[in-house]
């Protein structure tokens, strides 16, 4: 045995936690000190690893076609997805090379990122895939041909999800460089968007998407956006080309959050139609903003607006602005003498489907604004 004398410097090598190896200079004092000193080290490494993990995520149900010949004919019908913690995921994601999908009947509640999503152009998924912005290519890594009907989602927000930091930034459903997508009478409440049509990749759009005939009310954000979320040419930076948003109904769907408008056109808009949508702001909120940059021949006419204005965007002339005479502020249907009655705009046509959101024929006499035909 050997006597350590107090000042004796012993210097001995021990494995920690996560295989890397230190030194512990056991020496008077110092000895305290440096222990200290790798227990805060190590609670770093801890909360680093949490992070990690954060970035990981989780999903409900993920649909990935991660080769250049499609995944196709992909149905996904009456699930309920609920309760979940998702990191920077998705509770229910069509992404990658997938080509004819069926989103039908499903129910998303109480989670804390975007309830549904289709993607389009995230390298990872299929990189020997084609990443050409075409609406269909066999090996595009990017989903098309899809429909996205009656579903519901609802209690989405990743206000509390540390892979945000706090910001309330995702959409019920969300597509994301998707094409030839139908989002049709469903439901978004309680969600932070209601429904958002982006592109995360400059250069890429979010094409030819229908969003019609759906419920949207008491989000916190914005009840739909479109356009990349960045005016930049980093992430974010995409566009939102061709897409057609007609006959929804979208009410206090800005109660707490950073867009202050019932509809927000972010950045990159190119040639879509905003019409025959009920727009009910929050009070204090714009109707319809163009809150970004680099937004050209987009149409916005025939709508019915109430409780907040316009702001830089400019309607077509043919709008109305009045209180549309709903059931109720959580029943959108249209009652007796509702002014959206027959004043939609017929040259709308098939992108306002067969449909409204009942199930209804979708057109009687002349079409209606908003989601519901009377
Ligand atoms: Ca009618
Ligand atoms: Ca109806």
């Amino acid at each position: 045995m050997r006597r350590i004398g107090h000042d004796e410097l012993i210097r001995e090598r021990e494995r920690i936690d996560v295989g890397e190896r230190r030194i512990v200079e056991r020496i008077g004092d110092g000895r305290r000190r440096r222990i200290e000193r790798d227990v805060d080290r190590r609670q770093q490494r801890d909360e680093q690893r949490e992070r990690q993990q954060q970035r990981i995520g989780a999903h409900g149900i993920a649909v990935y076609g991660e080769k250049p010949a499609p995944s196709e004919d992909v149905h996904l019908e009456n699930n309920v997805l609920h309760d979940l913690v998702l990191g920077p995921s998705e509770a229910l994601v069509v992404n990658g090379n997938v080509r004819k999908f069926e989103v039908l009947g499903n129910t998303v509640h109480d989670v804390n990122n975007i309830a549904f999503d289709f993607i389009g152009f995230e390298p990872d998924v299929c990189a020997s895939c084609s990443q050409a912005d075409v609406t269909d290519l066999d090996s595009v890594n990017r989903v098309r041909d899809g429909l996205v009907r009656g579903n519901t989602a609802f209690k989405m927000t990743t206000a509390q999800n540390p892979a945000y930091g706090g910001e309330k930034s995702a959409a019920c459903y969300y597509v994301d460089g998707g094409a030839g997508i139908t989002i049709e009478r469903n439901v978004a409440h309680d969600c932070d968007l209601g429904v958002e049509l982006a592109s995360e990749h400059y250069q890429k759009a979010t094409r030819a998407v229908l969003v019609r005939d759906n419920f949207l009310y008491d989000n916190d954000v914005t009840g739909i956006a479109t356009g990349g979320y960045d005016a930049g040419n980093g992430p974010g930076g995409g566009s939102a080309e061709q897409c057609w948003i007609v006959n929804n109904t979208i009410v206090n769907s800005s109660r707490n959050g950073w867009a202050d408008a019932g509809v927000l056109l972010q950045n990159r808009n190119t040639g879509n139609h905003f019409e025959n949508n009920i727009v009910v702001a929050t009070t204090g909120s714009s109707t319809v903003a163009d809150g970004g940059a680099k937004n050209s021949q987009n149409v916005i006419d025939y709508n019915l607006y109430f409780k907040g204005a316009l702001t830089g965007v400019t309607d077509g002339g043919h709008s109305v602005s009045q209180d549309p005479l709903l059931v109720s502020a959580s029943d959108l249907h249209l009652a007796a003498g509702s002014p959206a009655i027959d004043k939609g705009d017929a040259a709308v046509g098939a992108n306002a489907g067969a449909l409204d959101i009942d199930g209804d024929p979708r057109v009687k006499w002349t079409i209606d604004i908003g989601a519901d035909e009377r």
